[in-house]
C-alpha cells in the first residue's frame, strides 16, 4: 500500500470511529436514563471497582488495536534496545519517560531484549505498552478518550470535574505477556484530596488465560502501601507505609467480554498474571483525576492545566 493509500485508509477508519462514538453519544444525550444504576453505584462504592459491560462497540475496540498496531510500527527499537543495555545517560529509561510531556514511550517485553540482531525483531509480537498520553497526542484514542460517555460515568460516581491524566496500551501477548503486581495506582499519582480513578477498557476478551485483571474487593478503603514521589532535585523515591504483603488468595479474577469497562478506584489493590495462552488480551487504560483537588509537586508526571480536562 502507498502512502497516500495508507493515509486515505487511515482518514476512513478515524471517521467511522467518530460515527460510532457519536452516536454511542447521541443515544446517551437522547436517553434521560443514567448509564449506571444505583445499583452500579453503590457496588462501586462498597468494592472499589464496577464492571460496564458493552461499553465500547465492537467495532470501536478493532480501530482502537489497529491504530495501536500502527504506532508500534513507528517505534525505534534500536533506540530502546541502547537503553536496555545500560548504556550511561542519556541512554537511561529515566531520560527516556521522565517528563516526557506529549511524546509517546513504548516499552517491550524483557524477550525483545534477547535478540541478537535488534534491527530483526518483530515488534508486534513483542511490544508490551505504550503510554502515558495517547489520549492527547494521537487523535483516535483522543477521540475515544474524551467521548461524552466517560464524562457521564464519572459524574454520576462523584467526579464533577474530571482530567484525563494518563494513559496506556497494554498488549498482554500470547506467551510472552509479562505479569503486572499488585499495586494501588495511587501509589504513583497524587492529588490533594485524593481523587485517582482508572477506567481499564477490555478491547479483547480479557480471561484467566490469558491474564484478567484480578482485585481485592473492598480494599480500597484501606491506605496505600507506598507512594512514588519525584523530589525537587528530579529523583524517584518510596515513602513506606505498610509492608505487610497483599491478601493475594483473596483476589478474584475479573473476566470480561470484548468492549466491557473495569472501572477502578485509586485505592483498590489490581494486579494481572502472565499469558502463556495463545490469546493476546489487549486493553486501553485511562488515569483520571478530579480538576477540583490539586495535583501535587511530587507527582512525577507533569499536568498540562489547560488540557486534558473532559467536556
Ligand atoms: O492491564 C494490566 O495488566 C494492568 C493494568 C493496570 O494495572 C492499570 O491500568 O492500572
Amino acid at each position: 500500500m502507498d502512502q497516500g493509500t495508507a493515509r486515505g485508509f487511515r482518514s476512513l477508519l478515524l471517521l467511522a470511529l467518530y460515527v460510532l462514538i457519536a452516536w454511542q453519544s447521541q443515544v446517551i444525550a437522547s436517553s434521560s436514563h443514567n448509564v449506571l444504576t444505583p445499583q452500579q453505584k453503590t457496588f462501586f462504592q462498597d468494592n472499589g471497582f464496577l464492571v460496564v459491560e458493552n461499553f465500547a462497540a465492537s467495532g470501536v475496540c478493532e480501530a482502537l488495536k489497529k491504530r495501536a498496531s500502527e504506532l508500534v510500527s513507528t517505534c525505534n527499537f534500536l533506540e530502546l534496545a541502547l537503553i536496555h543495555a545500560g548504556q550511561p545517560k542519556p541512554f537511561s529509561w529515566e531520560n527516556y519517560y521522565l517528563g516526557k510531556g506529549e511524546k509517546l514511550c513504548f516499552f517491550f517485553e524483557e524477550q525483545a531484549f534477547q535478540f541478537s540482531h535488534p534491527e530483526q525483531l518483530d515488534k508486534a509480537r513483542h511490544i508490551k505498552k505504550i503510554s502515558y498520553v495517547l489520549h492527547e497526542s494521537d487523535p483516535f484514542f483522543k477521540e475515544f478518550s474524551y467521548q461524552p460517555k466517560i464524562m457521564q460515568i464519572l459524574n454520576e460516581l462523584g467526579w464533577e470535574d474530571p482530567h484525563l491524566l494518563q494513559s496506556m496500551y497494554l498488549f498482554k501477548q500470547p506467551h510472552i505477556g509479562s505479569a503486572v503486581a499488585c499495586h494501588q495506582d495511587s501509589t504513583f499519582i497524587h492529588t490533594q484530596p485524593e481523587s485517582l480513578i482508572g477506567f481499564w477498557f477490555a478491547l479483547e476478551e480479557a480471561t484467566i488465560e490469558n491474564g484478567c485483571l484480578w482485585v481485592l474487593p473492598g480494599a480500597h478503603l484501606t491506605g496505600l502501601k507506598y507512594k512514588m514521589l519525584k523530589t525537587k532535585e528530579g529523583e524517584i523515591i518510596y515513602d513506606i507505609y505498610d509492608e505487610t504483603p497483599w491478601p493475594l488468595a483473596e483476589m478474584i479474577p475479573l473476566e470480561v467480554a470484548k468492549g466491557s469497562l473495569v472501572v477502578m478506584h485509586g485505592h483498590l489493590p489490581h494486579l494481572s498474571r502472565e499469558n502463556r495462552s495463545e490469546q493476546s488480551r489487549q486493553a486501553y487504560a485511562l488515569h483520571i483525576i478530579d480538576g477540583k483537588s490539586a495535583y501535587l509537586p511530587s507527582n512525577w508526571l507533569p499536568l498540562k492545566s489547560a488540557e486534558g480536562r473532559l467536556p
